[in-house]
């Protein structure tokens, strides 16, 4: 008895100590990022905050000003490297070294300042960076799309991108160029503000994100994406914060095994903040965390009424906040899991893990705890009822203006698969920025492929998407939240979902087209915000195949006092590198 007792306990001590050492070094696989260790620090709100007695059920975010505001500085330099997040070494694009990149944390209120310094070799590339989900208001030029707020960054050249933390929550920023966000130029945004009533929690874990891996570089995946008849190139395998695990033998690429899970540390009785961010390239994910039911309190940048559930369903682009209440014991184990829905994307690999370890279980212990069994249907992501903001906003129920998208598939006159928006697939003029256009009056826009669509002076507007095919889209749109109305399939019927106060978020997905109906969704927004705003499906390469509108909003307001050097400056460096050298434009350039 007592030899067999320690003999289990030698067993598992070496299963740990095995675990450990068998792990690849962070180095190897997640190069400067420690997101997913155990040594990643729990966040707490900067010093200096400023929005005093602002509270996120009696304040307007989209209208909140700031007296004194700090600058938080960031520079990220943006670089190819060769890294093996999974255990199979693949080239990545990242900023700072670091996969997943660096988190930037601001207040809100604060001015986020960040010098992007273009060091792409091997071969050399333009990039520009996004921050999604943030308004930009007054700051148009800061949205980091290219062809349209700046020209991409030339190699060798920077970019000071500065804007306001406008609103507080969870959010990401990733490249826009030329599905250099695949390649892993992307991290989280965290913007600290007051606590939400019913949200309290003990602990900020800090950013979580979920993200499907290809092993094939990101310029080789849109070489065969734009073949026909449309490809479907399946994801290689699933990451935790930049973490997973991989069968080496099912791989003739350099492959270690056992490249280790992520870990989170959580504290027994406590209240846990989880920022979840679905950073992929195109998966649907399924999130769960075995025994744990957890409250979901924010959706993309909005705080809504917390509803209880024991799974969360992302799809690229949108977040969520959930708290999740430490019933476990001090001594505990557990396993989180997010799994791609093998429906709705094509993944060889779709399901992986990282590991809760509560406060005394052992650095190296592995979970032996059973998944939440969940049933998921027809790439739905959240019940549009179920959703309700803790700021109510009530749309105009008569919007000034309203548009209908019909989203196709086709081929385009030299052969390649393209995604058609009411007809027409987007395609960049890299080589200057139409928002520096439309800021001095000149609207002529004159290439189709811009897909420009100019609102003028309306108040809001109301836009029917139709998918007519049979993958779903979740569709950005850039300086604004919008409304969801509506979704199903078939003909809508005019009905409102909480007509008083609909959910309102940056990223919603389109249905799916069932049975020769298309998938259809409704969304409104309010012209608020002068410039000319990015819409577009958030699978990457979908965008890079043509996925992408132009919304010109208020031009008339748009200031040139506005266009800041820095973008003038992008493109005569753009410009200048594309004389001397040769310019490859694979995909739309977005
Ligand atoms: C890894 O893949 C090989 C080859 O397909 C298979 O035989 C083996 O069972 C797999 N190992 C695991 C742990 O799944
Ligand atoms: C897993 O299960 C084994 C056998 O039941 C047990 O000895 C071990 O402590 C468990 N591990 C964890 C981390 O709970
Ligand atoms: C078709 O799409 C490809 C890929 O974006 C592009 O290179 C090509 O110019 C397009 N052809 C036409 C006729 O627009
Ligand atoms: C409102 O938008 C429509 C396009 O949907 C446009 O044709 C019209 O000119 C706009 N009206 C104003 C007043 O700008
Ligand atoms: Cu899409």
């Amino acid at each position: 008895m007592t030899v067999f007792f320690v003999a289990a306990i030698s067993a598992s001590i070496l299963l740990n100590a095995f675990s450990n050492a068998f792990s690849l070094p962070q180095m190897e696989t997640n190069g400067e990022s420690i997101l997913g260790t155990v040594d990643s620090p729990l966040l707490e709100p900067l010093e200096g905050s400023s929005w005093g007695d602002m509270s996120l059920e009696t304040t307007n975010v989209y209208t909140a000003t700031f007296s004194d505001a700090v600058v938080r500085r960031y520079t990220f330099n943006v670089a190819r490297v060769s890294l093996a997040p999974d255990g199979v070494t693949s080239p990545m694009i990242v900023v700072n070294g670091a996969f997943p990149g660096p988190t930037i944390e601001a207040n809100w209120g604060d001015i986020i300042e960040v010098t992007v310094n273009n060091q792409i070799q091997g071969p050399e590339a333009g990039t520009s960076i996004h921050w999604h989900g943030l308004l930009q208001h007054d700051t148009p030029f800061m949205d980091g799309v290219p062809s349209v707020t700046q020209c991409p960054i030339a190699p060798g050249k920077s970019f000071v991108y500065r804007f306001k933390a406008d609103r507080p929550g969870t959010s990401w920023w990733h490249g826009h160029f030329a599905a250099q966000t695949a390649g892993g130029l992307h991290g989280a945004i965290v913007i600290h503000g007051p606590p939400q009533n019913g949200a309290q929690y003990d602990v900020d874990i800090g950013p979580v994100l979920l993200s499907d891996r290809y092993h094939i570089d990101y310029r080789t995946l849109i070489q065969g994406y734009l073949s026909v008849p449309l490809q479907l190139i399946p994801s290689d395998s699933n990451l935790i914060n930049g973490k997973g695990t991989f069968n080496c033998s099912t791989t003739s690429l350099p492959c270690k095994p056992d490249a280790g899970y992520s870990k989170f540390m959580f504290q027994s009785g406590k209240r846990h903040l989880l920022r979840l961010i679905n950073s992929g390239a195109e998966g649907l994910q399924h999130f769960t965390i075995d025994n744990h039911e957890f409250l979901v309190v924010e959706l993309d940048f909005v705080s809504i009424i917390p509803f209880k559930t024991n799974k969360i369903t992302l799809s690229p682009g949108q977040r969520a906040n959930i708290v999740v209440q430490g019933t476990g014991k001090p001594s505990d184990a557990v396993w989180m899991r997010t799994d791609i829905d093998p429906v709705c994307a094509t993944a060889t690999n779709p399901k992986t893990r990282a590991i809760i370890l509560y406060e005394t279980a052992d650095h190296g212990a592995i979970p032996n705890t059973t998944a939440t069994p969940y049933t998921a249907v027809g790439c739905t992501t959240y019940e549009l009822s179920q959703t309700t903001p803790v700021y109510a906003i009530a749309p105009p129920p008569k919007p000034a203006t309203h548009i209908d998208l019909d989203i196709t598939v086709g081929v385009n006159d030299t052969g390649h698969t393209q995604w058609y928006m009411n007809g027409s697939p987007f395609r960049a003029d890299i080589n200057q920025a139409l928002l520096a256009r439309a800021a001095v009056g000149d609207t002529a826009f004159e290439r189709p492929e811009w897909n420009v669509y100019n609102f003028g002076s309306n108040s809001s507007v109301r836009m029917l998407m139709r998918n007519y095919h049979i993958s779903p889209h979740p569709m950005h749109l850039h300086g604004h939240d919008f409304w969801v109305l509506a979704e199903g399939h078939g003909e809508w019927d005019g009905s409102v979902v909480n007509p008083s106060n609909p959910i309102r978020r940056d990223t919603h997905q389109v249905l799916p087209m069932v049975d020769d109906k298309p998938g259809y969704a409704v969304i409104e927004w309010e012209q608020d915000n002068p410039g000319i705003w990015a819409f577009h499906c958030h699978i990457f390469s979908h965008s890079s195949l043509g996925f992408y509108i132009n919304i010109l909003e208020r031009q008339a307001d748009i200031q040139d006092t506005l266009i800041p050097n820095a973008v003038t400056n992008s493109c005569t460096s753009w410009n200048e590198y594309a004389m001397k050298n040769e310019v490859e434009q694979p995909d739309s350039g977005i």
